[in-house]
């Protein structure tokens, strides 16, 4: 059974052992950064601090706040309600190995699975526990206990929320997990980076002429595989609520906002609604950013709010990122697990691919491909560098289809091994992470591959290549039966 909202996955999580409360006041004000970052690294349980204030405001909030709820390689699999990932990926493969029935027996086959998915679709429902106050006139951002996570921060950020606009386009909705800078109680920035679905939205609005304005709905809080959700890179006009329906294996409930023309899920803890607007673009930041640098003052539009519903007694949602690994490591190879079969779809002789938390998602790419024909693995980077969810990982290491990617000490030690430097790399030029702080222009630079794959005769090399060290097995067989009784004092 799917999580029904945010407090049932807290609920599991604190009767497995995987939750730690803090009643005692900690501050908003970087503290909570630094206690939930040393627990992060040491792979401690996710924090409900029950007490947060703020010593500057000189304020105790009324509301608890949930972090590192996805700290974990255990919680993730929690939250996806599966024993291992491996259940996800293969979920993913099988709705995309559906193919059109042929004949009849074919079509009456699929009927199941096909209503299987119309059965994934969201569901409005008519209210829900979000709307158990709603506040149109006297509302007030000063009340969530909204961190300030590093020290040259702009100020304090929300940073797990999900952002919902419609596409003035199309009409259809889009989902995406872009933070938020608190600027007084009834305005915030809206940081969707220049790639992403809802800054689409906005430029089609300007496009189209028709008004300055665009509906946003801000949802924080609801069950974890809809939050999660929120970050995935989704193909543009593919619904993410939807695809929330799909892998919790249950449609998300939906409400219509109050004062904007939206829907959000109608277990969600907290909803701010209100709008953007084309004449109103903001300064936004510094941000301590996932790169472990912070993100430098840009501009972005500002989100206006006009009212706010929540539950009686909302738990604040929130999460830090910086310096790897943290929470949104777990979150990207989520990602990675998900979007493997996409990529496999469209590239079938890569075998499997990883991106390591130091490469902080698009930095650094390690993709085990079955070669067959001279200059395959170049073939693969391109691909990779044209794919919507890829498209701006800054270095692809392609290696042979016998290295264990998921091993970033193997893959060095191969890959160092197999190239010629001059010979093997290959740079490209386009667009680039909003983040890149070092590439000749925002949002254009270059990119690296290597092909650190065996070189073949046919690709011009004419040395032999030798073969990798492995033992006997007949000897390590043996080794194993007196290893036991010898004592060398090494398990
Ligand atoms: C914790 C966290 C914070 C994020 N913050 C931002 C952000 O501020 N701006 C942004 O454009 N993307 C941010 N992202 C990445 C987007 O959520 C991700 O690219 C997502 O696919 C966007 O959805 P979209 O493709 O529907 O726009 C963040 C991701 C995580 C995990
Ligand atoms: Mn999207």
């Amino acid at each position: 059974m799917a999580y029904t909202d945010l407090r049932d996955f807290v609920a599991r999580l604190e009767r497995e052992g995987e939750l730690k409360r803090v009643a005692a006041e900690v501050d908003v004000d970087l503290e909570i950064t630094e206690l939930t970052d040393r627990v992060t690294k040491a792979g401690g349980p996710a924090l409900l601090f029950e007490r947060p204030c703020s010593a500057r405001d000189g304020v105790t909030y009324a509301m608890p706040l949930l972090i590192n709820m996805l700290g974990t390689k255990r919680r993730l699999e929690m939250a996806l309600d599966v024993t291992s990932l491996g259940e996800v990926t293969q979920r993913m493969e099988e709705l995309l190995e559906m193919k059109p029935p042929e004949g009849l027996i074919e079509k009456l086959k699929l009927l199941p699975k096909l209503s299987e998915i119309g059965s994934f679709f969201p569901k409005t429902v008519r209210s829900g526990p979000v709307k158990e106050v709603i506040e149109r006139e006297n509302f007030s951002l000063a009340r969530l206990p909204v961190m300030w996570c590093w020290p040259q921060d702009g100020g304090r950020f929300i940073t797990f929320p999900m952002v919902v606009t419609r596409s003035p386009r199309s009409g259809r909705r889009n989902v995406g997990c872009y933070r938020m800078q608190v600027y007084d109680e009834r305005t915030t920035g809206m940081h969707w980076q220049v790639h992403k679905g809802g800054a689409e939205h906005f430029r089609w609005l300007e496009r189209q002429g028709k008004g300055r304005r665009m509906d946003v709905a801000v949802a924080l809080g609801a069950d974890p595989v809809t939050m999660l959700a929120g970050v995935l890179p989704l193909p543009e006009d593919l619904d993410e609520f939807l695809f929330a329906g799909f892998l919790r294996q249950q449609p998300v409930e939906l409400v219509k906002c109050e004062t904007v023309d939206l829907e959000v899920p109608a277990q969600s803890e907290i909803v701010l609604e209100g709008y953007v607007d084309l004449d109103d673009i903001r300064p936004e930041g510094p941000f301590g950013d996932h790169t472990g640098y912070y993100s430098l003052t840009d501009n972005f539009p500002a989100f206006h709010v006009t009212c706010i519903t929540h539950r009686r007694d909302p738990i604040y949602v929130s999460t830090v990122v910086g310096r790897p690994p943290m929470e949104d490591y777990w979150m990207g190879y989520a990602v990675e697990r998900l979007f493997l079969p996409l990529m496999r779809k469209q590239i079938p002789e890569i075998v499997d691919m990883h991106m390591p938390p130091e490469g902080v998602f698009h930095n650094l790419m390690f993709v085990a491909i079955r070669k067959s024909y001279p200059g395959h693995a170049r073939k693969v980077m391109n691909g990779i560098w044209g794919l919507p969810g890829a498209m701006f990982t800054k270095c692809i290491v392609v290696v042979d289809h016998d290295v264990n990617v998921q091993d970033s000490g193997e893959v060095a030690w191969k890959a160092l091994n197999h190239i010629d430097p001059e010979r093997d790399i290959q740079f490209t030029l386009g667009p680039v992470d909003q983040l890149e702080h070092a590439s000749r222009l925002p949002n254009f630079g270059s990119k690296m591959g290597i092909d650190a794959t065996r070189k073949w005769p046919t690709e011009g090399f004419a040395r032999p290549w030798p073969d990798e060290i492995v033992m006997d097995p007949r000897v390590k067989r043996k080794v194993d039966e007196i290893w036991a009784s010898r004592g060398l004092g090494v398990k």
